[in-house]
């Protein structure tokens, strides 16, 4: 359930990018951030975004989706333009300059992604195909053709029209996709045009969170896995030394923990009474700071024949890499309620 007040998006739970914020979740999160509004994400996995539930918000099976109470978008380009429209400062007050910058928003959309799509499609999907090294250089020169155009057009302003809008977010993260191909280099003035939006304190936020996401849900992912291997120091490799463990009181080994020492001794003393089984990871929620994950453990106990199928959410704290809380609670709802808090 999303928080009523607090807009939830989707991600991707394993970022095929590995945190290059190349997804289009990276664009809707910059609008989120130049408005300064707090938001919620949660991580789909590839399977889960083509069942019934993940389709439900989005007919097309991707991500991003956005929802904000009762309301549920897909597209970044509508949900860009719904943020847009919803707070101030991506779109300006006088009418023609507002549908100004909705244009250069379908232009980013309508004539600028599209090719630099086919290219994508024909690097990473065609590679391998028999025509593809002859249709390539056509492919490129479909990207050239518009940037010519718009490179002509910007010239040498900062923006496209006039001050920062909800069309140059769009415009420099559809252009932010062609950074490794070494086209935006061809034209001297994109590429700056795309480093300003890239240096914007909005932008720099966006790229931090969905990178984060990458490296902190590897580390919770590595804890797991260490845990259901009883490998107790690899389960700490991510923790802070002044770690903090909070264990509720109707769980089998609960208390305060600080400390790698004591967390270990801790964790180890928990995964001594299992005979088999392991933790399983059912979904990851970020919310501010904090990332909750809803874990179904399925563990048999040594000198028990019965295996016991108990669902929690643990929420983890990171800073700067190493989590700093690491906090379970017997109730997921509760435990986002905590996090939200
Ligand atoms: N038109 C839609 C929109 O703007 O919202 C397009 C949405 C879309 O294509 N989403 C992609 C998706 O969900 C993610 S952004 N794909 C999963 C699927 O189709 O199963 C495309 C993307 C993916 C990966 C990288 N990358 O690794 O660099 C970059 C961009």
């Amino acid at each position: 359930m999303p928080h009523p007040m607090t807009p939830a998006i989707t991600a991707f739970e394993r970022s095929p990018d590995r945190g290059m914020g190349l997804a289009r979740d990276t664009r809707v999160r910059w609008a989120l951030e130049e408005v300064g509004r707090p938001y919620e994400v949660r991580l789909v996995s590839f399977d889960a975004m083509k069942e019934p539930a993940h389709r439900a918000l989005h007919p097309f099976g991707k991500i991003p989706t956005y929802e904000e109470g009762d309301l549920v978008l897909f597209e970044t380009g509508a949900i860009v333009l719904h943020i847009a429209e919803l707070h101030a400062g991506l779109l300006p007050k006088d009418a023609h300059a507002r549908a100004r910058a909705i244009t250069w928003m379908f232009a980013a959309l309508n004539t600028v992604e599209p090719p630099i799509l086919e290219l994508a499609n024909a690097r990473l999907l065609e590679g391998d195909k028999p025509w593809n090294k002859e249709r390539l250089p056509l492919v490129v020169d479909r990207v050239r053709n518009p940037l010519n155009q718009l490179s002509a057009r910007l010239g040498d302003a900062d923006w496209l029209d006039g001050a920062f809008s909800a069309g140059d977010l769009m415009m420099v993260s559809v252009l932010l996709r062609l950074k490794p191909s070494g086209i935006l280099g061809e034209f001297p003035n994109l590429a700056a045009y795309v480093a300003r939006g890239e240096a914007r304190p909005a932008y720099q936020r966006a790229f931090a969170a969905q990178l984060a996401v990458f490296t902190d849900i590897e580390a919770v992912r590595e804890t797991y896995a260490a845990i259901n291997r009883n490998e107790i120091a690899a389960a700490v490799k991510h923790f802070d030394p002044q770690i903090e463990r909070i264990e509720p009181s109707d769980f089998p080994q609960a208390g305060t923990y600080r400390g790698h020492a004591d967390v270990m001794a801790h964790l180890s003393k928990g995964r001594n009474t299992w005979a088999e089984g392991g933790c399983e990871l059912e979904q990851f929620i970020v919310t501010g700071d904090k990332i909750v994950v809803f874990v179904r453990a399925l563990v048999r106990l040594k000198d028990h024949t019965e295996w016991i199928d108990g669902r929690f959410a643990d929420v983890f704290m990171f800073r700067g890499g190493k989590a700093i809380q690491f906090r379970t609670f017997g109730e997921r709802q509760e435990a986002l309620e905590w996090a939200r808090a």
